[in-house]
C-alpha cells in the first residue's frame, strides 16, 4: 500500500496502541520504518539510520539475510504449522532443540519453546515452583530478582523485572517474588572500590536468604548483564559471589540470557562470560535474530531429569511453542553464526574494537563515564564529577534525538545512552557509529554547556 509518511502517521495515531508508548506524547508523528539492509535501516521518507540497537536488541545476523527467508518460505510450504501438544511434533522444531543443546553449555539438554522471552520467564516461575514440589520441597517458592532488572512484559515477567513504573500498573508484583539492589556502580556505587561495591551487592543476597529462610526459596533470577536497565555491567566479583552464595543455599541461578544470548557478549551466552552456573536460561531474540518472535527456557540436567523422573505432566504450553516456521529460521540463522564464526569473530575483534572506540567517547564535557561489554555499551550522560545536567528535555532525550537526526538509533534510558548493534557491524561501521555518536554529544554540549 503507497502512502505518505503522514498518511501512516495519521493511521498510526487513529489504529495503533503502541508498547511503552504515551500515546499523547506521540501524537501521530511516529518514526515509520520501511526497510532494512545489513547495519541499516530506512525510515518511510528514504533516510537511511545505523541501527545501534539491532531493532529491539535482536537483530544480531544484520538484516536482509535471504538464507533466513529461504528456510522461512521452505517451511511454510512443507508445514506452516503443527503444535507440540498431545505427543505431537514437527521435524524442524525437535532439530532446531538438538542445535540449540549443541551450542548451550554443557548440562542444557533440553529446551522448552514459547513465543517470546516475556514468556520464558513466565513458564520459568511455573517450572520452577512445580520442580520444588516434584523434589519434595513444596515451600520453595521465592524468586529473588533485582531492581531495575528487566524480565519482560507479562504478569509473571513484570512481577521478576524490577521495574517500579511496571509495578504500578496491573497491581504486581505477584506474590512470591521480591527484589534486591542492582550492582550499577555508576548511579549507586557512591565512590567506594568497586569491588568493595560488587561483594555489598552480593551481600544483599545474602541478607535476603537469611530474612526469609533458603527453605523458602526457589530460584535467584538476573541478566548477565542488565539491558533495558541501561547496560548495566556488574563489577567484575559480582557474580562468582552470588554464584557462591547460590551455591551454599542450593538456590538455583536463572540466567535471563535474553538479551546476552547467542553471541551479544562475545560467547554463546552470556552466563559463559561472568563463568555463571545457571540451571535455567530464559532466551528469546538472537535465537531468530528477530525474524521471526520466537524463546525458550535452556533447562539443565539438573532440572530436567527430576521433572521427567518425577514431575509427571507439566499442565503448560503456548499454541506457538516450537512453531515450525520459527525453528527453520532459527535453525538457518544458527547456520549463518557457525559458517561466518560470528561468535568467534565477535569475541576477537569486533566488540574488543568498539569497546576501545567507545572509550575514547569518555573524554567529552558531555559524558560522565562509559562502560560496556561485548557488544553492549553505555554512556552516562554528566558532569565529571557525576552529576546529571538539569536541562529540559532531558539530556538523555535530547543527545537520543540529535542522534536519529543525524543518522544513528541510539537508546536513551533516563540519562545513559545506550547502544547494542548487530554483531555483523564491520570495523568501518563502528567508525561511523562513533563519528554519530559523537556529533550528537557535540550538538547537545553547544546548545547546552
Ligand atoms: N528478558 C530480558 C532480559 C529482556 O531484555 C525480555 C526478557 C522479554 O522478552 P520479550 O520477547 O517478551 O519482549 C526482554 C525484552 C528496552 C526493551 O526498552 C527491552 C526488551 C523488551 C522491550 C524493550 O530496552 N527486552
Amino acid at each position: 500500500m503507497k502512502r505518505s509518511t503522514s498518511e501512516w502517521q495519521r493511521a498510526d495515531a487513529a489504529h495503533y496502541i503502541h508498547p511503552f508508548t504515551d500515546s499523547s506524547e506521540l501524537a501521530g508523528n511516529a518514526r515509520i520504518i520501511s526497510r532494512a539492509e545489513g547495519v541499516y535501516i530506512w525510515d518511510h521518507d528514504g533516510k537511511q539510520l545505523l541501527d545501534g540497537m539491532s531493532g529491539l536488541w535482536c537483530v544480531n545476523i544484520g538484516y536482509g539475510r535471504e538464507e533466513l527467508v529461504t528456510a522461512a518460505a521452505a517451511q511454510m510450504r512443507e508445514l506452516p504449522y503443527y503444535n507440540s501438544f498431545f505427543q505431537c511434533t514437527t521435524p524442524a522444531t525437535i532439530a532446531y532443540a538438538e542445535a540449540l543443546t549443541q551450542v548451550a553449555p554443557p548440562g542444557f539438554n533440553h529446551v522448552f519453546f514459547t513465543g517470546s522471552g516475556s514468556e520464558a520467564n513466565d513458564t520459568i516461575v511455573r517450572l520452577i515452583r512445580h520442580y520444588w514440589v516434584a523434589s519434595g520441597q513444596p515451600k520453595r517458592r521465592i524468586i529473588i530478582s533485582r531492581t531495575n532488572g528487566y524480565h519482560g512484559s507479562t504478569m509473571a515477567g513484570a512481577s521478576l523485572g524490577g521495574m517500579a513504573a511496571m509495578h504500578a500498573q496491573g497491581g504486581l508484583p505477584i506474590p512470591d517474588i521480591v527484589h534486591i539492589r542492582q550492582p550499577h556502580y555508576f548511579a549507586e556505587g557512591n565512590g567506594m572500590g568497586e569491588e568493595a561495591f560488587g561483594t555489598l551487592c552480593a551481600q544483599a543476597l545474602a541478607e535476603k536468604i537469611h530474612e526469609l529462610g533458603s527453605e523458602n526459596i526457589a530460584a535467584f533470577i538476573g541478566e548477565p548483564v542488565q539491558g533495558a536497565g541501561g547496560v548495566v555491567v556488574p563489577p567484575s566479583n559480582y557474580w562468582r559471589e552470588v554464584q557462591a552464595i547460590c551455591a551454599q543455599h542450593d538456590i538455583p541461578i536463572i540466567a535471563d540470557e535474553v538479551i546476552c544470548g547467542f553471541g551479544r557478549l562475545g560467547h554463546w551466552f552470556g552466563s559463559e562470560h561472568f563463568d555463571i552456573q545457571a540451571k535455567l536460561m530464559p532466551i528469546a531474540k538472537g535465537m531468530t535474530s528477530g525474524y521471526l518472535p520466537m524463546g525458550g527456557v535452556l533447562v539443565h540436567d539438573d532440572i530436567a531429569n527430576v521433572l521427567q523422573e518425577k514431575g509427571g505432566e507439566f499442565v503448560h504450553g503456548f499454541t506457538y511453542g516450537g512453531h515450525p516456521v520459527c525453528a527453520a529460521v532459527g535453525l538457518a540463522n544458527l547456520q549463518i553464526m557457525h559458517d561466518e564464526k560470528i561468535v568467534e569473530r565477535v569475541h576477537d575483534e569486533i566488540a574488543p574494537y568498539l569497546q576501545q572506540q567507545w572509550a575514547t567517547l569518555a573524554d567529552h564535557a558531555a559524558v560522565a563515564a562509559v562502560r560496556g561489554c561485548g557488544m553492549v555499551a553505555a554512556i552516562e550522560l554528566g558532569q565529571k564529577d557525576g552529576s546529571r545536567f538539569a536541562s529540559t528535555p532531558s539530556a538523555g532525550v535530547q543527545c537520543r534525538d540529535l542522534s536519529v537526526a543525524n543518522g544513528l538509533v541510539m537508546r536513551a534510558v533516563g540519562d545513559t545512552l545506550i547502544i547494542a548493534p548487530p554483531l555483523v557491524i564491520n570495523k568501518t561501521q563502528i567508525d561511523e557509529l562513533i563519528a554519530k555518536a559523537r556529533t550528537a554529544l557535540d550538538a547537545f554540549a553547544a546548545a547546552n554547556l
